[in-house]
C-alpha cells in the first residue's frame, strides 16, 4: 500500500475529505499512515480552498490506535515510545487544534487507543450509534496519549475520566455524547452523509470567524476571565475587520443569504 493509499484524501466544495484506510487492522497506525494523515492536516494549513476538514474512517473502525504488529516485543528490543509519541502523535495533535478551520470527525466504528483521543480533539465529533470508544492503553500497560490525560478531564470530569482510563471499559456512542464527549449519536447509515452535510456547511460559513472562535473557546481552558475578556476583544477586532463580517451585516440588511469567501 503506497503511502496516500493509508489515508484517501478529497477536496469538494471547500471539505478536505480524510479518510483512515487500513480498515483490514481496523486503521490502526502504522508510520506510513502517520505521514500521509500529518501531510492531510498540513494541506489543510496551508490551502486556502480548504475550509473545513471531514476525518473518518473505511471499513468497520474508526482507529484502533497504534498498530501493535510494529511494537512486538518478541523481535527484541525495547521501543521507545516517548520518541514515537514525540514525532507522530503530538504533531498530529498540535496540527489539529491549531487548525483555525472546522474539524468535524466522523467516527463510524470502534476508536480505540489513540484513535479515541484523536476524535475527540476535533471541533465536532459524530459518531454512529454501534461505535464505542475504549481508552486501551490500561490493557497494554501505557499511559493515555494524543491528549486524553487533558481532554479526558476536561471533558468529563475527572471521576469518569480516571475510570475510563483505568479499566478500559468500552464506552457507547450514546453514553459518550450524554456525557460530552461527542457532540451527537447518529444512525450507522446516515453518520457519513450527516457529518459531510455538517462539514459543509461549515466550509461555506464565515471561515475567519470560524477559526477565531475556535482559538478563544480553545484558550479558555487556561485562561484567566479576564484574559478570556481581553482575547475576545482582540479577536473580534480582528474578525470585524474581515470580509465576511462585512457580507454577513450586508447580507442581513439586505434580507438576503449571506456569501461567504473564507476571508
Ligand atoms: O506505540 C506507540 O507509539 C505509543 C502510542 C500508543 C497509542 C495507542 O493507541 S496504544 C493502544 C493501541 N491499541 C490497542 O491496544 C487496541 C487493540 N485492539 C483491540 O483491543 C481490539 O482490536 C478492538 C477493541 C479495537 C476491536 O476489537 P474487535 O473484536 O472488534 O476486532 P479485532 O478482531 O480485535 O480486530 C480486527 C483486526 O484488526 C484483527 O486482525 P486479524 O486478526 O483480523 O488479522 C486485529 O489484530 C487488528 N487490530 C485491531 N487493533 C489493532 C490491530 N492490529 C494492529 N494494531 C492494533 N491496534
Amino acid at each position: 500500500m503506497s503511502q496516500s493509499d493509508t489515508v484517501l484524501s478529497a477536496l469538494a466544495d471547500g471539505v478536505l475529505r480524510l479518510t483512515l484506510n487500513r480498515p483490514d487492522k481496523l486503521n490502526a497506525f502504522n508510520d506510513e499512515m502517520h505521514l500521509a494523515l500529518r501531510a492531510g492536516f498540513e494541506r489543510a494549513h496551508a490551502d486556502e480552498h480548504v475550509r473545513a476538514v471531514l476525518l473518518t474512517g473505511a471499513g468497520r473502525g474508526f482507529s484502533a490506535g497504534q498498530d501493535l504488529g510494529d511494537r512486538d516485543p518478541r523481535k527484541g528490543g525495547t521501543p521507545d515510545l516517548g520518541h514515537t509519541i514525540e514525532t507522530f502523535y503530538n504533531p498530529l495533535l498540535r496540527l489539529i487544534r491549531s487548525l483555525e478551520k472546522p474539524v468535524v470527525c466522523a467516527v463510524n466504528g470502534v476508536a480505540a487507543g489513540a484513535g479515541a483521543n484523536i476524535a475527540f480533539a476535533c471541533d465536532i465529533t459524530l459518531a454512529a450509534r454501534s461505535a464505542r470508544f475504549i481508552q486501551a492503553f490500561a490493557k497494554i500497560g501505557l499511559v493515555p496519549d494524543s491528549g486524553g490525560t487533558w481532554s479526558l478531564p476536561r471533558l468529563v470530569g475527572e471521576a469518569r475520566a480516571k475510570a475510563l482510563a483505568l479499566t478500559a471499559e468500552p464506552l457507547d456512542a450514546e453514553t459518550a455524547a450524554s456525557w460530552g464527549l461527542i457532540w451527537r449519536v447518529v444512525d450507522d447509515a446516515a453518520l457519513i452523509d450527516e457529518a459531510s452535510a455538517l462539514a459543509a456547511r461549515l466550509a461555506a460559513g464565515p471561515t475567519r470567524g470560524l477559526g477565531l472562535t475556535k482559538r478563544a473557546i480553545q484558550a479558555a481552558a487556561t485562561n484567566a476571565f479576564d484574559e478570556q475578556l481581553d482575547l475576545e476583544r482582540d479577536l473580534q477586532r480582528e474578525a470585524g475587520r474581515s470580509a465576511d463580517y462585512a457580507e454577513g451585516v450586508t447580507a442581513f440588511l439586505e434580507k438576503r443569504k449571506p456569501e461567504f469567501s473564507g476571508r
